[in-house]
């Protein structure tokens, strides 16, 4: 096991892998920016280490500080939590190079998944249901139009170096086409400096749904379930559930033992997603994350394991705690991202928070970084803090959530909590009845 894990992050998740670390007995140094000195992961941390001034390109993305920060204080290993360094292949290479554990797969299989068309060439040969489309990148405007007569209007173009949504083109017809490709192409290379792209069939009204994964680092793989994130703003998560209200014990079983066995297959190390489109009873895959993601504690919440105790164990070669025998999924979780900002236009709404009173009660986890009196930085993401809700089922958790949000207060600042509470109430949310783009036509009607 390791002695000392540093800890290459801020904010939430910072403190969430600080006290995994505490659990295990493993000493922890976090590093920080200027802008960041007063932050609870640091007054927590074992070791700290400043290494830069706000802008994350000079700290929290400088991996010579980061590496030189693991020397400095003897670590043998780096989380590095989501975002940022998190699916920089190369910031794993480095490390490996230096002898320092990265807490997560490969620098190979960070490259394979971080190419969208690589990443969907290796889903459909290990048996991954896929979106039909292009075998690959498009070559010209006569490529694009008979792949799309092919697999029929609408079709997207997507950029293979975007993925989360940057660099995408519907076309409805094939007059669309030409426009959309070309558009896409100088998008992407001016974006991501690669202006490959390729073409699927666009799917009008999927829900998203994401399998999480874990590769015990020896050849074997599990799937712990799934997640429903379909209600998203600008391709940002806001609620996130597990399990999905849409699928069936059945369903879950068949596309997740496809994950694993393709994980296993893979020979990948670690936690991962496995992003689906669910449309008709169909899985689609359109990306895989190599990382720990924000809305990991609804997976945790009902299967009662620790995901980042798993990632450390994994790393470490300790393997992982459970077998697929031993992973059950008891009742239904809901997380509610509370971020700093306007709850309708989701402006952000940095300053200091005056007060600062969390929830409690049984099922009610809350994994915040901030405090009564904290100033939040304008600098990062404005995320503050996420609030977990777990009951034995939906209309349970559902019930909780609604008396959660009652009681949460966050004073000072502007907060998403007012969304929660309208979302809570609304029927169709009650009923699981909702896709992708449920949440962007509700707030565009200003209900
Ligand atoms: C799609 C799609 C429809 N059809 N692909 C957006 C983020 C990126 N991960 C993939 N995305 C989409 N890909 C096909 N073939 C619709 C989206 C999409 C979306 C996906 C998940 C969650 C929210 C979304 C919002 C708009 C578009």
């Amino acid at each position: 096991m390791f002695q000392k894990i540093l800890i290459a992050n801020r904010g939430e998740i910072a403190l969430r892998v600080l006290r995994a670390c505490k659990e295990l007995g493993i000493q922890t140094v976090v590093v920080h920016s200027t802008a960041d000195s007063d932050a609870m992961h640091v007054r927590l941390a074992d070791e700290s280490v400043c290494i830069g001034p706000p802008p994350s390109r000079e700290s929290y993305l400088n991996i010579h500080q980061i590496v030189a920060a693991c020397e400095i204080t003897g670590a043998d290993a780096v989380h590095p939590g989501y975002g940022f360094l998190s699916e920089n292949a190369k910031f794993a290479d480095i490390l490996a190079a230096h002898n320092i554990t990265f807490i997560g797969p490969s620098g190979d299989h960070i490259r394979i998944m971080g190419d969208k068309i690589e990443a969907k060439r290796t889903a459909r040969r290990l048996g991954i249901p896929v979106v039909p489309g292009s075998d690959g990148a498009i070559g010209d405007e006569k490529e694009a139009k008979r792949v799309a007569a092919e697999i029929g209007y609408p079709v997207i173009i997507k950029a293979s170096a975007g993925g989360g949504g940057r660099g995408m083109k519907v076309a409805h017809t094939e007059a669309d086409l030409e426009v959309a490709l070309q558009t896409a192409k100088s998008e992407a290379g001016a974006a991501f400096g690669d202006d490959a792209v390729y073409i699927e069939k666009y799917l009008e009204k999927p829900r998203h749904i994401e399998v999480q994964v874990f590769g015990d680092g020896a050849g074997g793989g599990v799937h712990f379930g799934e997640r429903d994130c379909s209600l998203q703003r600008r391709h940002q998560k806001v609620w996130e559930e597990a399990n999905s209200p849409a699928l069936n014990a059945e369903e879950r079983s068949r596309i997740g033992g496809i994950c694993a066995k393709a994980i296993a297959d893979l020979g990948y190390s670690g936690a991962g997603t496995i992003e689906f489109l669910y449309e008709n009873g169909e899985f689609y895959f359109i990306e895989m994350n190599t990382r720990l993601q924000v809305e990991h504690p609804v997976t945790e919440a009902i299967t009662g394991i620790d995901l980042v105790h798993e990632q450390i164990r994994v790393a470490s070669g300790g393997g992982l705690s459970v077998r697929q025998e031993d992973i059950k999924f008891n009742g239904h979780a809901i997380e509610c991202r509370i971020n700093a900002e306007d709850p309708r236009t989701f402006t952000p709404s940095p300053g200091t928070i005056t007060h600062f009173h969390t929830p409690g009660g049984l099922g009610i986890r809350v994994d915040s970084g901030v405090y009564s009196g904290y100033k939040i930085p304008p600098y990062y993401d404005s995320l503050i803090g996420k609030l977990i809700v777990h009951g034995r089922n939906r209309v349970e958790c559902m019930m909780r959530l609604r008396r959660a949000l009652d009681e949460f207060v966050v004073d000072g600042i502007k907060t998403t909590l007012p969304l929660f509470r309208d979302l809570v109430g609304n029927p169709d949310i009650a009923n699981g009845d909702y896709d992708i783009h449920w949440l962007e036509k509700y707030l565009a009607k200003g209900e």
